[in-house]
Parts: structure tokens; C-alpha cells; sequence
């Protein structure tokens, strides 16, 4: 945990807390002790059995980020109009005693519910993100369920399988053929491609599918690229190749899996001619897919989160699992289905221990959509379950304004006077100018805690390196805190930080991780989580058709439909995606800082050559792209990444960095996904013109 070197300097191991399914381990090395010591230099762990040594762009330069002459150091109260950022320094008892004051009031008049926690995982160690329940639990307060990230993932991909399991994504370093569906591994996942790279070596083809050139689709063998949110029927049409040319395991689909028979009438009439004009591709292109697919062993698909980014996010994951299931993926090692690796890690992880639903006191609380955050706010009865306002929101560890779609809504919301807003960050984000009270936060080496990966299956320990820089405290700490000013007396809300690591990890030697900075989660020996062929679904196989869906009202067996922004393309015709582009940022993270932000450039609108010249525009020029939601002007970049009739505006800039304030997010859709409570930000329809 701690070494101590000739020098007088002490090394700490760390864990990246990002949401970055890499999390990867770090050295921190610190001089001098106490309240004054200081972190020197931060590195990778050449031990990390992941990420060996290596960190990113972003976290290279982490230090400067904890010693930023920006850091929020002190409670502010504000004393400009909501978003003006104008705030005056107060102290912690001014702080809890004017938010306890508030919360009692609100509670006399409208009850507990008509107060918000919105947390997101902008530190996705345990007690960071799920510590704080307790606190809400007991409160009282509205439940926000859904997520920004990853739940429609999981939940698409249960749908078939039982579970939103798959192989662990090391395990590609046996495959033969690697298709990564909808993940940007060279950006988002960087410490896989070695892995990748490795399988090459060794033989493996490397196809990306994507409705945009990225830099991973640029290193590929073969890049597809299907305009936005078609894929479902891409997929529909492999399936009718595999099985027209008799490429299915038969063996292994009659014994392992229900409803092929019904797959495959349904499938009939989906030829690779029909998904060509949904997609966009080449008949001859997804006659090769199918064909590769059905041919090479091992052959293993990799997706991770962005796809799920659609009105039918969740159909796109469950209709991709049924394929492994066809040609019999599962049985070789390599083969099958890697997305998060979260749910193995969860399997070490009692939940409930940690976040104690017990405090409800049998209290069934009110369930709020995360993504309808803009809803929520300005009152729109249908977000609000209940119909009764929400008069108090606790933002903690997320940037709304940048990363919550139809952001003009939220800025909406948030200025309202009669909304009490208390942000708890490291910075003066755009959602914190909004709040009545700032909290400081610690960042990653101030603060003890413990970081589940989903990207890899090694639990990583991260201990405070240095001590919390000016009032900063972590997000454990300000609930223990926020418990003390409500007068609250429940012990479980004041159990210290080691204790609370202890409950959420009862099979774990805590004393042992903490020595050696990681463990390893179960995971099969021999690589195959479904070896025996046996799902955790009601029927034990893989479901092709899915009677329980069409009980929530949902297609049993893999569908293809057009999501309701398609209605828009007359007005607004070309599609936006709004992704993470640049090296140096993590979502709305680092753009502020000076050796992130300015190393990019500044925000743009990527266009293919043949719509600029039909739009009259240049290289440089000043494009308007809008839509009903909103509008942002942005300089035009020619670029051969985006199909025409598709245009990209990178995501992760924050309001000042763009010439008119508004951001990425100020056109997306917040729609929410057909099942898993997840959002459609790629399905955004926009108009563009010369400024
Ligand atoms: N450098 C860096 N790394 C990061 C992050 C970051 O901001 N910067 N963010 C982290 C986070 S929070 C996450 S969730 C992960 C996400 O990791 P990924 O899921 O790998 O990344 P995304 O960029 O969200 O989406 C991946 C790709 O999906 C594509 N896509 C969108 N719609 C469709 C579609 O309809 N079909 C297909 N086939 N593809 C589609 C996008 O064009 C994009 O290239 O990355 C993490 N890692
Ligand atoms: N248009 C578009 N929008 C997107 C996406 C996209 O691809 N395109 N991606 C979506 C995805 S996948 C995600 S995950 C979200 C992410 O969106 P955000 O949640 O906004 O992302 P982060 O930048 O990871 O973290 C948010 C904040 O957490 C703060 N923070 C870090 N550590 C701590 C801590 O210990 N305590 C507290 N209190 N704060 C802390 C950081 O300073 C930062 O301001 O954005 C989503 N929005
Ligand atoms: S952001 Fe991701 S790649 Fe960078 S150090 Fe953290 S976990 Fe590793
Ligand atoms: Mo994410």
C-alpha cells in the first residue's frame, strides 16, 4: 500500500475512478506527510495485471488536475443569478445548516420526495457512487432509476441470455475473427487493443461496425458502416444467411435455445437486398459478414455502451446475442460475447449491505427517470410519477448541463426560483453555476475507496495518497455530513469508510487487496461462461423468441423498427452523432483544463463533402445545426468519417467553449430507450445551414 524510499518519498497504489471500463492501476508517489504532503508524480502500476503501467492522455497529466488553481476548495453559496456563476465562500456549518434548513421546509410542505439525488459516475469507486443511498433511503427522497450509461446495455442483452453476462474481453486474445460492434476500443477501451493486436498476430481478422470512420474503425481490416441505428437490421439479414447456407449449429441451437423455428420464418424475409436499403451497405457486404461469421472459430463480438444509444438501444443488444447463439459461439473458448464485465464483478458485491434499501423502512419511494432529468425539472407531470414537483436537487459526480441530452430543458429547469440546487464537484462546472449551494469534492488520491471494473475482472484498491486539498471531502463523508445537519441518528448513516468497504465486499481479504492493490474476480477456468449450454433464463436457453418481452409489450423475437425522430427527417434530414472524440477528454471531464482543452482546438460540426457543397458550405465556415430542441453554431470541418446524410459534433466541451454557449447536447434526444431506462442521444435529427 505504502513504500518508502531512500529519498524520503512514499509510493501509494491507486485505482483510476473514471468511468472507463479500463480502471486502471496507478503509483503515486508522495513527499513529505500529514495535511501538507504532496503527490509528486502519478504513473501506472507496472504490476496492474490490465493495464501494465500504461494510463491515458487524460490521466498522464492527473496531478494537474488535483492541484488546479480552479479546484473548488470551500462551500460557495451564490450570490449572482442562477448560471452567472457568482458565488461567495461560506463555511461547512453555514453550508449543511442552510441545505438542513431547506430540506426540513421542503419536506413540512411537499414531503420527502419532492427532493432529488442525481448521481453519476463520475467516480465509480464503491463508496463514491452507492455509499449515499443510505442517506436518500432514509430520507426518503425520490428514487432516480435508469442511467445515462450501460443499463440498456445489460438489460438488452438479458433479455436473451438471462443475464447481461458475457466473456471476459481478455478472452479475445483466443479468437479468430473479432467484431467490435458499436465501441471505439482505441479511444474508449485503449488497454484492450493490445490484446486485439495480439489475436492478430496470431491470425484473428478485425471487423468494426460503426455509422462512423473512428480511429479504431480506421485500424480495422474491414470497417462497415451502416447508418445510425440500423444494425438490427444488419443483423436480421446475417441471420438469414446463416441459416439460408446452413452455417447455424444446428446441434447446438436445438438444445440450448427457444423459438429458432419462429427466428427463422421471421427472418425469411430479410434478405441482405431489403437490409441494404435500411443500411446503407453493400448486399455483397453483408453476405461476407454472415458468411465470416458463420465460418471462422472462434469468432467473438465486442460491444460496449454507445450503441445502446437509440430508441431501440435495448432491441440492438438483444438481437446481437442471438447471434452468437447461432453458429454456437459459446461452446470455444474466444468465442461468443463480450460487453461490460461489471455483472461478474457485481457477483463479489452485496449490494444491499452497501446501499441498505432496509432504510426505506418499507416505504415504497417514488421512481424518477434519470434521463428525463429536463422533464423532471420544469414540471412536465408525466416525468414526475406522481405529479407532485421536485422542489430540492443534490447533484453529485455528474455535469448535467454537458452530458444530460436536451440540455436547453435542464437549463430550464435549473433556473427556476423555487428550485434549491446543491452541486458537490472539483470544479465550477456548468451545472455547478447553476446551484444555490457548491460543495467541494476530493478527487481520486485524496480519498479511500475501492473500484469494481467493468472492463476487466481485477477489483482494484485505491488509498488516499494525500490528504483532502482545502474543505474538500468525498462523496461518503458529505452524506455522513449532510446525515449530521438533518439530525438524523440511524448508525448506519456514520459508519466510517472502511467499515462500509467491508460490508459491500464480505468474500473479500480487504487487508490483502489493500497490500496488493488488486483481485481477481471469479471467471471460469477455462474461459467459457456457458460451457454447459445452461442460461439463466425462466427456460435455461438462449431465448431467439422472448415471450416475457411480449408481456412488457415488446416484439418476442428481434425486430427492426425506425424510431419516432424519423418523423423529423423532412424538416430536419441529416442524423447527428454527438460522440467521444478526443484523446485527451473523458466525457465532460478535462475540456476546462489548460493542457486538455486547448491541445484539441475547439468544437466543430464534421460534414461529407458532398452535403457542404449542397449546403454552401466551406472548410471553417460558420454552420448553424438546429433542431426543435435547440441550435449551435459551430465552424464546418470536411470529413470523409461521416456518410452523407450523417453529421458529427464531438461531445465533452463545455458552454464556454462554445461561441454561442450552447453545447452538444443542447440538440439531443431524451427519449428514453425501448427497455432498460436508458437514453436515444443518437437518434437526433438536425437541420444544418450557413450561420
Ligand atoms: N477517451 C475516452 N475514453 C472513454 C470515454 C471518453 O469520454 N473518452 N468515456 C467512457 C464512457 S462513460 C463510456 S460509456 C465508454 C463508451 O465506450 P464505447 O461504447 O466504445 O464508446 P462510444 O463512443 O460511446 O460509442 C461507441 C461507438 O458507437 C457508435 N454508434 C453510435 N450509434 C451506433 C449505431 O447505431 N450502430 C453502431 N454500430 N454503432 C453506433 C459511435 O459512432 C461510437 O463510435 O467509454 C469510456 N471511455
Ligand atoms: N451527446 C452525448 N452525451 C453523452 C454521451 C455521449 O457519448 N454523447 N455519453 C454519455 C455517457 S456514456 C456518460 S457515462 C455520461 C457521463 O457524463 P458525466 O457524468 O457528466 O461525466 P464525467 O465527466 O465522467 O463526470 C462528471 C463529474 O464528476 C465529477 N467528479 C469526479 N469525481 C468525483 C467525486 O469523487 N465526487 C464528486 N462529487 N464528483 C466527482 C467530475 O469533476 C465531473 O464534473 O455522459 C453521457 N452523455
Ligand atoms: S481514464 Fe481509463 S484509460 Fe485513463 S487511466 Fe483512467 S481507467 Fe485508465
Ligand atoms: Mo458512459
Amino acid at each position: 500500500m505504502s513504500a518508502p524510499a531512500i529519498d524520503g518519498t512514499r509510493t501509494v497504489h491507486g485505482t483510476c475512478h473514471h468511468d472507463c471500463p479500463d480502471s486502471c492501476g496507478w503509483h503515486v508517489t508522495v513527499q513529505g506527510d500529514g495535511p501538507t504532503a504532496q503527490a509528486v508524480q502519478l504513473r501506472g502500476n507496472p504490476d496492474h495485471p490490465y493495464s501494465k503501467g500504461d494510463l491515458c492522455p487524460k490521466v498522464n497529466r492527473f496531478l494537474d488536475r488535483v492541484y488546479s488553481p480552479d479546484r473548488v476548495l470551500h462551500p460557495m453559496r451564490r450570490v449572482g443569478a442562477k448560471g452567472e456563476g457568482r458565488f461567495e465562500q461560506i463555511t461547512w456549518p453555514e453550508a449543511l445548516d442552510e441545505i438542513a434548513t431547506r430540506f426540513h421546509g421542503i419536506i413540512a410542505e411537499h414531503g420527502a420526495e419532492a427532493i432529488m439525488p442525481y448521481v453519476s459516475a463520475g467516480n465509480q469507486s464503491l463508496l463514491s457512487i452507492m455509499f449515499g443511498d443510505r442517506f436518500w433511503h432514509h430520507l426518503g427522497a425520490s428514487r432516480v432509476v435508469g442511467a445515462l450509461c450501460g443499463a440498456t446495455a445489460g438489460a438488452g442483452s438479458a433479455t436473451t441470455n438471462g443475464t447481461g453476462k458475457g466473456i471476459d474481453p481478455s478472452e479475445l486474445a483466443h479468437s479468430k475473427l473479432i467484431i467490435l460492434w458499436g465501441t471505439n476500443t482505441r479511444l474508449t477501451n485503449r488497454h484492450l487493443w493490445p490484446v486485439i493486436d495480439g489475436a492478430r498476430a496470431n491470425g484473428a481478422q478485425v471487423v468494426v461496425i460503426d455509422p462512423l470512420r473512428t480511429i479504431t474503425a480506421d485500424s480495422a481490416d474491414w470497417f462497415l458502416q451502416p447508418l445510425p441505428g440500423t444494425d438490427v437490421a444488419l443483423m436480421l439479414a446475417m441471420m438469414h444467411v446463416l441459416i439460408r447456407d446452413q452455417l447455424v449449429d444446428q446441434p447446438w441451437v436445438d438444445a440450448h435455445t427457444v423459438g429458432f423455428a419462429d427466428l427463422a420464418a421471421h427472418v425469411a424475409e430479410w434478405t441482405p437486398a431489403r437490409a441494404a436499403a435500411v443500411t446503407g451497405l453493400a448486399v455483397d457486404d453483408i453476405e461476407r459478414l454472415a458468411t465470416l461469421y458463420g465460418t471462422i472459430r472462434p469468432a467473438a463480438i465486442r460491444t460496449l455502451i454507445g450503441a445502446e444509444h437509440h430508441e431501440h438501444g435495448a432491441m440492438f443488444f438483444r438481437t446481437l446475442t442471438c447471434l452468437p447463439a447461432l453458429v454456437g459461439a459459446w461452446r470455444d473458448r474466444g468465442g461468443g460475447y463480450a460487453r461490460s464485465v461489471g455483472v461478474w464483478s457485481n457477483e463479489v458485491l452485496d449490494h444491499g449491505a452497501l446501499t441498505r434499501p432496509d432504510l426505506l423502512a418499507g416505504r415504497t419511494t417514488r421512481a424518477l427517470d434519470m434521463v428525463h432529468l429536463g422533464r423532471i425539472l420544469t414540471g412536465d407531470p408525466d416525468a414526475l410519477a406522481d405529479g407532485s414537483p421536485v422542489k430540492a436537487v443534490v447533484m453529485l459526480a455528474v455535469n448535467a448541463m454537458v452530458s444530460v441530452p436536451n440540455t436547453a430543458l435542464v437549463r430550464q429547469g435549473l433556473l427556476r426560483d423555487d428550485l434549491f440546487t446543491v452541486v458537490h464537484d472539483q470544479f465550477l462546472t456548468d451545472t455547478a453555476r447553476y446551484a444555490d449551494i457548491v460543495l467541494p469534492a476530493t478527487t481520486q488520491i485524496e480519498a479511500t475507496d475501492v473500484v469494481t471494473s467493468w472492463g476487466h475482472l481485477y477489483i482494484g484498491w485505491n488509498e488516499a495518497a494525500i490528504a483532502p486539498q482545502g474543505e474538500a471531502v468525498n462523496n461518503s463523508e458529505l452524506h455522513r455530513r449532510l446525515a449530521t445537519a438533518m439530525g438524523f441518528t440511524e448508525p448506519a448513516l456514520f459508519h466510517d469508510d472502511l467499515t462500509a468497504l467491508r460490508d459491500a465486499l464480505p468474500t473479500i481479504d480487504l487487508e490483502q487487496l489493500r497490500a496488493d492493490g488488486f483481485v481477481r474476480v471469479p471467471y471460469p477456468d477455462d474461459g467459457r461462461p456457458f460451457a454447459d449450454g445452461v442460461f439463466p433464463t425462466s427456460s435455461g436457453k438462449v431465448e431467439l423468441r422472448c415471450d416475457t418481452l411480449a408481456a412488457l409489450g415488446q416484439p418476442a423475437l428481434p425486430t427492426y423498427s425506425t424510431p419516432a425522430e424519423a418523423a423529423f427527417a423532412p424538416r430536419f434530414p441529416f442524423a447527428l452523432l454527438t460522440p467521444k472524440q478526443h484523446t485527451r477528454f473523458l466525457n465532460s471531464s478535462y475540456s476546462h483544463l489548460p493542457k486538455h482543452g486547448p491541445l484539441e482546438g475547439s468544437p466543430f460540426v464534421e460534414l461529407h463533402a458532398t452535403d457542404a457543397e449542397a449546403l454552401g458550405l466551406a472548410e471553417g465556415q460558420c454552420a448553424r445545426v438546429w433542431n426543435d430542441r435547440g441550435s449551435v453554431e459551430l465552424p464546418v470541418r470536411l470529413s470523409e468519417r461521416v456518410r452523407s446524410g450523417v453529421v458529427a459534433v464531438p461531445w465533452g466541451w463545455w458552454s464556454s467553449q462554445h461561441a454561442d454557449g450552447n453545447v452538444a447536447n443542447s440538440l439531443t434526444n431524451d427519449t428514453i430507450t425501448d427497455w432498460g431506462g436508458g437514453v436515444a442521444f443518437w437518434d437526433t435529427q438536425v437541420a444544418v445551414a450557413p450561420a
